[in-house]
This record gives structure tokens, C-alpha cells and sequence, in this order.
């Protein structure tokens, strides 16, 4: 049996979605966030030494990072579905779009998830100073990377229905995550038109809605 550890509003959602498109048997054990400061409980670090969401449960196995898990999973249960065939173009264009989720379009968007925080949150007496440093970082390094992110994946999305290719695949649910938070937080709007019929899309598919029933408040989700 898989178990998958989620956290409330989190890249775990992308697993469980996962897992409904393979059919596959699973169980979650939910873990809220700390409302204020959103970090995850620290019952999860028993399960990871990190702490972090997803890390899932497959037999003796425990694994954490969305990337390895999707990969793993997909491999391991896929049976040729939801990824493409090794030797193929779109294998590699899977293998890009997988680690290209976590591993750049990602951390800009942290990025400025923090400095909004800062913003917002610092202490009265140093607020000013605070968004003066926050808003030098958003404008020369946060929001300038995320445009460009954006308009990349706006461009690949016009070569290909999805992201490996013609057929979906697992690298679509990997690439979800950073695009609803884009469209949440990160200024994804209807500029982009293929981002966002994207985004309609993988809402629409009936695997992506029984994971929201079944992993509860997703609040990313727009
Ligand atoms: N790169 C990791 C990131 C894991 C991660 O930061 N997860 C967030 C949820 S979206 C988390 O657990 N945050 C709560 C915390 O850091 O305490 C992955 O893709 O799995």
C-alpha cells in the first residue's frame, strides 16, 4: 500500500493527482500547516528528517521530493502510461519539463512569496526599510526571472499540446504546482492564454478533481 503524507495546500496534491490518473490504491495522512507561519507539523519530520511535503510510503520505501516521487511512481506503476518511451524526443522533454518544475520555475516564485511576506509582515518601526530592501530584490532579480519563466513555458506550450509532447504526462502534473502558484501569486493572467487554457484543462480532468476531494482544502487551485 502507497501512503502519501500531504500537507493542506501543497506540492502533495500533485501525487495524489498522480496516483488517481494511474488508478492506483493509496491512503493519505493529512498534516495542516500552522496558520501562521504556514510551515508544516513537526509530526512529519518522524516520517522525513526534513519535514517537508509530499513524502510517500511505498512498501519499505519512504521517498520524499515531488520530482523523485512522480518519477518513481510513474516508472514503477505507469506500465507505459503518463510517461513517454525511453529513447524517445519527448523523454527527454519529460525529464526536462519534470526537474524544470521544482528546480527553476519554482524558486522565484518562493522568492517572492517571502519578500511579499516581508512586506507585509515586518515590524512598524522597520517596515519601510524593509519593503525598500524587499522591492529592490523583487524588481531586479524575483519578478524579472518569473516573467521570463512565464513567457518560456507561454512559448513551449505552442509547440505541443503539453509539456512533453502531443500526450499528457506525468511531467503535466509535476508543472501544475508552479503554475497555479504563478496564478495565485506570481502574476500568471490571461496575458498568457496557453498557460492559463492550460491551467482549465488539467482542472477539468475527473482524476484532478477526485485528488482534490480526497486531499481536502487546495486553496492554489484557481
Ligand atoms: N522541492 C521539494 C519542496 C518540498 C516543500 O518545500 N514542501 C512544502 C509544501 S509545498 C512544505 O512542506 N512546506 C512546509 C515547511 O517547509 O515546513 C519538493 O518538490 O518536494
Amino acid at each position: 500500500m502507497i501512503t502519501v503524507h500531504h500537507l493542506n495546500n501543497s506540492r502533495s496534491q500533485r501525487v495524489l493527482w498522480l496516483l488517481e490518473e494511474l488508478g492506483l490504491e493509496y491512503e493519505v495522512k493529512r498534516y495542516q500547516r500552522d496558520p501562521q507561519t504556514m510551515l508544516a507539523p513537526p509530526e512529519l519530520r518522524a516520517v522525513h528528517p526534513l519535514g517537508k511535503s509530499p513524502v510517500i510510503t511505498d512498501g519499505d520505501t519512504t521517498l520524499a521530493e515531488s520530482g523523485a516521487i512522480v518519477e518513481h511512481l510513474a516508472d514503477r506503476y505507469g506500465a507505459g502510461r503518463l510517461a513517454p518511451a525511453f529513447g524517445s524526443p519527448e523523454r527527454v522533454r519529460y525529464l526536462y519539463w519534470l526537474h524544470f518544475a521544482e528546480g527553476t520555475a519554482q524558486p522565484p516564485l518562493l522568492l517572492k512569496l517571502l519578500f511579499d511576506r516581508i512586506k507585509s509582515k515586518s515590524p512598524l518601526l522597520v517596515r519601510p526599510i524593509a519593503r525598500a530592501i524587499a522591492d529592490k530584490a523583487l524588481g531586479a532579480f524575483v519578478l524579472p526571472n518569473i516573467e521570463r519563466n512565464l513567457g518560456f513555458m507561454e512559448a513551449e506550450l505552442g509547440r505541443h499540446e503539453w509539456f512533453a509532447g502531443p500526450q499528457f504526462s506525468a511531467a503535466d502534473i509535476q508543472m501544475s504546482f508552479p503554475l497555479e502558484a504563478a496564478r495565485a501569486r506570481g502574476g500568471l493572467d490571461e496575458k498568457r492564454p496557453r498557460l492559463m487554457d492550460f491551467l482549465q484543462r488539467i482542472h477539468a480532468r475527473p482524476a484532478y478533481k477526485r485528488a482534490v476531494e480526497r486531499g481536502g482544502e487546495y486553496a492554489l487551485m484557481r
